[in-house]
Parts: structure tokens; C-alpha cells; sequence
């Protein structure tokens, strides 16, 4: 496990950026600049909170969230890589691929009038590289301000191509659910996890009052979360990603899973941009990727 006191020494920055060890062990980096605070797990680069000054959370995490070396925590941005949902061939492979649950580590750290800004790359251990025999480079930059911007960067270093599922599976703060749309995605066809993943074509702005797992595809939209209930609108910009999933499990799904509280589906709603399904990316030796995302409040 990384030591907080190495960390600090290496990383802090004096009234900015600080390290302590949260639940489970985890080791934390606090943000707490002039424009947001936020949390980010080591583990999986997994930033936990997002709070811009002035504003409730708009990245939220489950109360029941649960911290454990090696188990994936509910809420915040978990990076899925390198594939999205269940592995292609492999059932027995974690869902969402392995880089939500290892250790990163930390390259870089600074802060200037824009935010605080932390580089993360990937470190490998003996199980993902079985799980993924491909030689890479992972990396990760993150930027705390009035703005929260994320950039994945993979790099293809091996001699042969590989193809790549990825997202940053963000799940965004709302008052309550029944005062939520969601705008952006009009007019784009969809594959419906709750219907067999059959392909349906959104018509008008995305509401939610049941279960809700859609994976929409060829979209590089700008989507808005509008918020009646906080009164609100979180912007949610991508670059680098074909694909947008919406997700809220909605009474029953939000029961069973342990780790949301009874009532957290009522409090988030999943917008993740992502490359998954028919927008899987293929990478050539020596090619890089990145996707980007750009989140922002207006009132
Ligand atoms: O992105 C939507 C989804 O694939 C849902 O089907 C649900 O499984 C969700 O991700 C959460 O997955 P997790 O592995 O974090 O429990």
C-alpha cells in the first residue's frame, strides 16, 4: 500500500493537496482548493467526490459505499478498462475490466488559477497482466477547478493490435431522480440492457422511472443533466468517445446491490462516456487513445 507520508513529501501541496488513509486502508489524495474540493482513491485513480465551492457534490458516492483493497467502490468516476461490462470471453474476468481496482501510481501534482491538476498511471500486477497480455501504458490526468476534466490516455506498446472497451462511468449527483431529464441524446439509437440489448432509437429527452441501462452508440453529443429539484444543470462534454451510457437502477436493482442504500437511486444518475459495444476502439502497436470528459454546473 502506497505511504501517505512518502506521498505527501513527493506529491503534497501545502494548503492544496494532502494524503491520508481512508476506509478500508485506501490511501487518499484531499483536494481542497479556492474553486472544489474532491477525493481520489489510489486504487483505480477513482475520484470518489467532486464539489465545486458553492455548489452541492455533483460527482456523488453511495453512503453505503463500501473501501477494500482489490473491490470496486460505488460511485464517483470508476474507470472501466479494458473492456466495458462482462469480458467478451471470458465470464470469470471482472466486470468493467481490472483498472478500477488496481493501484496507480501517482506521476505528478501542481496547481495554478485553472486547478489542481494530478497525472496517474497504471501499474500492473501478475492477475491483470494475465487477464491482459497486451503490453500498454495507462494513464491518467485529472484537473479540480470551477471544471472537473478527465483524459485516458492508452498507448499501444506491443507489436500486435488490441481492441479497447473503456468509460469513465461517472455517476452525477441529483436532488431526487423523478425531477431529472437528461438532453443530448435525442434521435440516437441505443442498445437496451433491460430489453435483451435490443436496439431502440431515443425519441425527445431521457426520463426515468424504472430501471434505465442504455448504451448509446455513434454519439459524440454533449449531454445535460437537468436537475428541477437543485435547480440545476450539469454538463457533461466528452472528446475521444463514441459512446454514451445511461444508467439508474432504479427500487428493486438499487436493493439487491448492498452498497447503494436504500434510496440511492433516487440521488444519482449514471452518464458515462465511453467506447463499448459497437464502438469498441482498435488500437495499432505504437497508436494512442484518449478519451475525455468536461463537466460543468450552470444555474
Ligand atoms: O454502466 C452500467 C452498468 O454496466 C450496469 O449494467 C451496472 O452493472 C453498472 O454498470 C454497475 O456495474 P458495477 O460493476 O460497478 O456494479
Amino acid at each position: 500500500m502506497a505511504d501517505i507520508q512518502n506521498l505527501e513529501q513527493q506529491f503534497g501541496i501545502p494548503g492544496i493537496l494532502s494524503f491520508i488513509e481512508g476506509d478500508g486502508g485506501l490511501p487518499l489524495a484531499h483536494v481542497a482548493n479556492p474553486l472544489a474540493e474532491a477525493d481520489i482513491a489510489l486504487q483505480g485513480a477513482h475520484l470518489l467526490t467532486w464539489t465545486p465551492k458553492g455548489e452541492p457534490p455533483v460527482v456523488w458516492l453511495s453512503p453505503q459505499a463500501k473501501f477494500a483493497p482489490g473491490k470496486s467502490v460505488r460511485g464517483g468516476v470508476p474507470v472501466c478498462w479494458p473492456w466495458f461490462g462482462v469480458h467478451p470471453t471470458e465470464a470469470s474476468y471482472p466486470a468493467h475490466g481490472f483498472a478500477r481496482t488496481q493501484m496507480w501510481g501517482l506521476l505528478a501534482t501542481s496547481h495554478d488559477d485553472h486547478g489542481t491538476r494530478l497525472v496517474f498511471e497504471l501499474q500492473l500486477n501478475d492477475i491483470a497482466r494475465m487477464q491482459w497480455p497486451a503490453p500498454f501504458h495507462l494513464r491518467l490526468v485529472m484537473n479540480i477547478g470551477r471544471e472537473l476534466t478527465m483524459e485516458l490516455t492508452t498507448r499501444n506498446t506491443g507489436q500486435s493490435a488490441f481492441a479497447l472497451g473503456e468509460a469513465l462511468h461517472t455517476y452525477f449527483h441529483v436532488g431526487d431522480i423523478s425531477a431529472v431529464r437528461v438532453t443530448g441524446l435525442e434521435n440516437t439509437d441505443y442498445l437496451d440492457k433491460v430489453r435483451d440489448f435490443n436496439r431502440f432509437h431515443q425519441d425527445g429527452a431521457i426520463q426515468v422511472n424504472a430501471e434505465i441501462d442504455r448504451v448509446y452508440v455513434d454519439t459524440t453529443a454533449e449531454c445535460v443533466i437537468h436537475d428541477g429539484h437543485l435547480g440545476r444543470r450539469i454538463h457533461v462534454g466528452k472528446s475521444g468517445s463514441l459512446t454514451t451510457v445511461v444508467w439508474n437502477p432504479w427500487v428493486e436493482k438499487c436493493a439487491q446491490m448492498g452498497d447503494m442504500g436504500e434510496e440511492g437511486y433516487r440521488r444519482m444518475i449514471c452518464v458515462e462516456s465511453a467506447n463499448a459495444h459497437d464502438n469498441v476502439v482498435t488500437l495499432q502497436p505504437g497508436e494512442s487513445h484518449t478519451l475525455g470528459v468536461r463537466y460543468w454546473v450552470e444555474r
